[in-house]
């Protein structure tokens, strides 16, 4: 054949074509079309640009072509509701599940261009606090994967989680301007946009089909505008969508107010509408919201319960099927107004009557429940609520007195129970509690892992576990497999593709094949060195950031999460005091060096966690000054960590730090994000903790600390800090010191406020596991001295990690609670 011939001719449109060459016209098409800009004086920013638009214009056929495929089919659409998306950055996720990594990559270097240069221009969407932003994250990649029609409905913050910065050893924050430089994956759609009103009055009347009517008079209306991100699933097969709404003033200021000299009356609507999507409250768990907060809530629940009714009926159903089409899930109760929303929009917009409005609402939503801390539930003051949303009141006293009713009849006399179950809570000044409306208003409630659904059903909830068993599962957290490894671990990805396939990125199952290569010595080695790199890298990257110096050789003993005295970072503060002292005493000892990173924000008004900060990056700063221990010991503070820096940090992890108190941690997710990379864990019987514990083997995880009824048990028998305090020398030393200012330069009353607390209360009980934690990092030195072992331990770790993908959650809440299936296209390369 002539070489005429051979060649192929490749016809291929601009905007969907994925060969190399089709690639480079694009990028340059869209640097000068989008960004505006010749190459010769185009920055990273611009080709950043440039890119995030080719690579949106191929997903966006997919992602069309997906809602089309979903009417035709007339599918269920779950949709999840969520205060917060905790996405991470789009560029390289999107060109992952596009599949078009390698021609795309060649172009970019044809172009003389550096993807990873590129993608460091993204500012990540940082709309989420912490485990439960992110799980939704997850959840919507698995759900479009899956090809079960999805969307997730939340808020467009316009300023995200603040950035975190470390002064002198403490955090400071700065604003998250994240939409500063623009975002090019979100699409505005100002047609869809919705009225929600606030406040005001309620009149009752009759109808015009002369039934009892409730009219609502808000005193302010604001205008809710969506933004829709696509998300499309692994192998570009089906997608799903991200819609975000974004407060903005009915009108842009009130003309007769302005023309008659109140300029300021006269904008003030302006300023409250958009304050309400201004910003993401950073709390954890237990810090009490303000009324900004409600107004949130209720702002984003009702654009999005509006919007579902809209399509509803614009595709010419009938309300009464509402249920049959949408399934909503309530991402913990931030969400929960949906209960007397929906009430509200088919009572008083749509005319149904309160039993029919009463059944779609309890089978068209769900509540996912994240925490067990009693006072981390969500919990209005009622004037507060009543004055905000006053026919909202109305309907949560009427649910309320319609489900006390029952619960009367069928457990009369029992006025125990009535005060326990009301969602009023009567005791002194009153309060709308949400969980209970949720839980009233859900036809399924369920807890994140095994132990917190269990917990659930024996404390947090047993009244209504009580009034309705069949009400309760559990589908147990997971994690993307796309994002948490083959995105943020591209060696070991392709590494164990080489010895299994790929096919275990969209089945995680499959990793188990791993096992039968764990005796081969070679493979063994690979993988060490692959960790190796992975730290290589990390440490390249901490010496940038915060100029500190880190030896990959060591070992990585990893802490990133939320700060919070539950989850115990102090715990493991004193254990690297402890074995401070211990080898200052015992200089000659043979101890696995290690390298302790921890990362993690505070919430800025939660005093206790900014101490326990400082804390760290004090007794960092002692041990760097001390010769004899800094070869040995480092402990590195990662400032700001997010969704990022988590994807360089879980692959470089040899030991994953998951130490909360048992029974305070509802699943964690981290803690699966740790496994899958190989890194093995240190942990109590908490959360998710068991479930790995369990899939991994307890030959491969390392375990300390008192279980769930231990705890309870010893909180029963009157727990007492000071006893461990006086009776372990050990504990006692390592207080001492904080206390006496040896990691404060001297200061002793820094720390107090930290060590009176745990002296006196200890509420999460350290003490109590102080000394089997410590003990427990011994044998996990020892582990680690042994190479052949470390590497077995830590290849099982990621072979047995199969259950803790989102696609097997994601199956769960289909089978369990939301009765849908998916559709997948055609993969690309075959369509
Ligand atoms: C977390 N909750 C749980 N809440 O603590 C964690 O165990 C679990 O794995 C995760 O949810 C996912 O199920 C959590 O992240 C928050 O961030 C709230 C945000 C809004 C204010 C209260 C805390």
């Amino acid at each position: 054949m002539s070489d005429v011939l051979q060649q192929q001719i490749i016809v291929e449109d601009d905007r969907t074509g994925t060969h190399v060459e089709t690639l480079k016209r694009a990028i340059l098409d869209n640097l000068f079309y989008i960004a505006g800009r010749f190459p010769a004086n185009a920055t990273s920013l611009d080709y950043y640009t440039a890119l995030a638009y080719t690579v949106r214009d191929r997903l966006l056929r997919r992602w069309l072509e997906t809602l089309e495929n979903n009417l035709d089919r007339d599918a269920r659409v779950v949709c999840y509701l969520s205060a917060e998306f905790l996405m991470g950055p789009h560029l390289k996720n999107n060109i992952l599940n596009l599949g078009i990594g390698e021609p795309l990559e060649q172009a970019l270097t044809e172009l003389g261009l550096d993807l990873d240069e590129i993608s460091s221009q993204e500012e990540e969407p940082g709309l989420g606090n912490g485990g439960l932003g992110r799980l939704a994250a997850c959840y919507l990649d698995s759900l479009a994967t899956l090809g079960i029609p999805s969307v997730g409905y939340g808020i467009r913050y316009e300023f995200g989680i603040f950035d975190q910065e470390i002064r002198d050893g403490w955090q400071v924050e700065i604003t998250d301007k994240w939409l500063r430089l623009g975002n090019p994956w979100e699409i505005r759609r100002p047609q869809s946009a919705v009225k929600v009103g606030f406040a005001g009055h309620t009149e009752a009347g009759t109808g015009v089909d002369g039934k009892y009517r409730v009219r609502w008079i808000p005193a302010v209306e604001i205008k809710g505008v969506p933004y829709d991100t696509p998300v499309l699933g692994y192998e570009g097969r089906s997608a799903g969508n991200l819609r975000l709404w974004a407060s903005e003033a009915a009108e842009s200021f009130q003309f007769d107010r302005f023309n008659t000299g109140d300029y300021q009356g006269a904008v003030a609507e302006k300023v409250f509408s958009e304050n309400i999507t201004k910003v993401l409250y950073p709390n954890d768990e237990g810090i009490q919201g303000k009324q900004l907060r409600l107004q949130q809530q209720y702002f984003f629940v009702s654009c999005s319960l509006q919007d579902m009714i809209r399509v509803h009926l614009r595709q010419g159903r009938s309300l009464d099927t509402f249920h049959q089409k949408w399934t909503i899930q309530m991402n913990d109760t931030h969400p929960s107004i949906a209960v007397a929303e929906l009430m509200r929009l088919l009572m008083d917009e749509h005319g149904m009557g309160w039993e029919a409005a009463w059944e779609i609402t309890r089978q068209a939503l769900a509540y996912t429940n994240h925490t067990l801390l009693p006072e981390a539930l969500e919990r209005w003051p009622l004037p507060l609520f009543s004055e905000l949303l006053p026919r909202h009141m109305e309907i949560i006293n009427e649910i309320n007195a319609r489900f006390l009713q029952e619960v009367r009849s069928r457990f009369p006399g029992d006025e125990g129970l009535i005060q326990r179950v009301s969602l009023i809570d009567e005791r002194g000044e009153r309060y709308v509690q949400m969980a209970k409306l949720a839980c009233v208003g859900s036809h399924h409630i369920n807890g994140v892992a095994a132990l917190h659904s269990q917990l659930l059903k024996t404390e947090v909830l047993h009244d209504f576990n009580t009034l309705w068993p069949e009400k309760f599962v559990n589908v147990t957290n997971g994690v993307t497999p796309r994002r948490w490894v083959a995105l943020s671990n591209p060696d070991l990805t392709a590494l164990i593709s080489s010895r299994i396939g790929a096919k275990w990125i969209g089945d995680l199952e499959r990793l188990r094949d791993l096992e039968q290569h764990v005796d081969d010595a070679e493979f063994r080695s690979d993988w060490m060195k692959v960790q190796y790199a992975t730290k290589v890298r990390l440490a390249a990257y901490i010496r940038e950031k915060t100029s500190a110096l880190v030896n990959p050789a060591t070992m990585f003993d990893v802490l990133v999460k939320r700060i919070h005295e539950y989850k115990r970072q102090h715990l493991n503060v004193l254990h690297i005091a402890a074995l401070y002292f211990h080898l200052k005493r015992n200089p000659g000892l043979a101890i696995a060096p290690r390298t302790f990173l921890f990362g993690g924000k505070a919430a800025p008004g939660y005093y206790m966690a900014k101490l326990i900060i400082k804390l760290i990056t004090s007794v960092g700063e002692t041990i760097d000054n001390d010769p004899e221990v800094r070869d040995r010991l480092k402990v590195v503070f990662l400032p700001d960590y997010n969704v990022s820096l988590g994807q360089r940090v879980y692959p470089a992890a040899d030991l994953s730090e998951q130490i909360s108190l048992a029974g305070k941690e509802a699943s964690g997710t981290g803690n699966m994000k740790f496994a899958m990379n190989g890194a093995v864990t240190i942990g109590t019987l908490d959360g998710a903790n068991v479930e790995i514990r369990e899939e991994v083997g307890p030959e491969n995880f390392f375990l300390f600390g008192m279980t769930t009824q231990e705890v309870m048990a010893r909180k029963a028998a009157g727990y007492s800090p000071s006893d461990y305090y006086h009776s372990n020398g050990i504990l006692r030393e390592v207080i001492d010191a904080v206390s006496n200012g040896v990691f404060s330069r001297g200061d002793n009353a820094m720390f107090q406020p930290l060590l009176r607390s745990l002296l006196d209360r200890d509420e999460y009980m350290l003490f109590a596991d102080f000394q089997p934690y410590v003990d427990c990092q011994a044998r996990v030195s020892e582990a680690y001295l042994d190479v052949d072992r470390w590497s077995r331990m830590s290849i099982l770790n990621t072979a047995r990690s199969g259950k803790f993908s989102s696609d097997r959650s994601i199956r769960d809440y289909s089978r369990l609670i939301w009765h849908v299936d998916g559709f997948k296209a055609p993969s690309l390369a075959e369509s």
